[in-house]
């Protein structure tokens, strides 16, 4: 079975659009999973640890065949074989991958939980989200609809447009 995946990405060490390019890749590559849309890249000032650099987030829509549990360890493998070392927590990392949303399923276990309980505070999170958000106005999970969430969110923390990625599907102009 199917089911439609939301999946956050965030960069803020290195080469930031090469890093999220690789981890677009990579997933896509993953047996399974099938990126079909990813949000415009946004600069974003740091939420937590504020003494590190700007983040470079989007967002993806994906399909896959994997359990919740399956896609974290699938989701984890990209971030270590990116070379992901765990260190200050909420501080810098190259390479940041977090499920926001697995259809419409919930998952309460220690080490995962779906939706993503942060997700309706996160600019960061939610105006990439919006990008790719096809389906209907309300998220499930959530009772107002997502733009709502984007009204209310505190416009401390900028969140702007950097560009858009281009990771090479294979079907534009150059593919071979
Ligand atoms: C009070 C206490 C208020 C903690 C907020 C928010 C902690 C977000 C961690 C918080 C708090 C986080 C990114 C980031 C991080 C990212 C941007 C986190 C985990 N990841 N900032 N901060 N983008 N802009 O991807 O999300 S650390
Ligand atoms: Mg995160
Ligand atoms: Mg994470």
């Amino acid at each position: 079975m199917t089911v439609r995946v939301y999946l956050a990405l965030g960069s803020n060490i290195g080469d930031r659009p090469q890093n999220l390019r690789r981890a677009v890749q990579l997933l896509d590559a993953t047996e399974t999973i099938s990126v079909q849309k990813l949000s415009a890249v946004y600069e974003t000032e740091p939420v937590g640890y504020e003494e590190q650099p700007a983040f470079l987030n989007m967002v993806i829509a994906a399909d896959t065949e994997l359990t919740p549990s399956q896609l974290l360890e699938a989701v984890l493998a990209v971030e270590t074989q990116m070379g992901r070392v765990r260190t200050i927590r909420w501080g810098p990392r190259l390479i940041d991958i977090d499920i926001l949303l697995y259809g419409r399923e919930t998952v309460n276990s220690p080490n995962l939980q779906i939706p993503h309980p942060r997700m309706p505070e996160r600019g960061f999170v939610l105006i990439p989200l919006r990008d790719v958000w096809g389906e209907e106005d309300v998220l499930p999970f959530f009772d107002k609809p997502l733009q709502e969430y984007i009204e209310t969110l505190a416009l401390d923390k900028e969140v702007h447009v950097w560009g858009t990625l281009d990771w090479g599907t294979g079907s534009g102009p150059s593919a071979s």
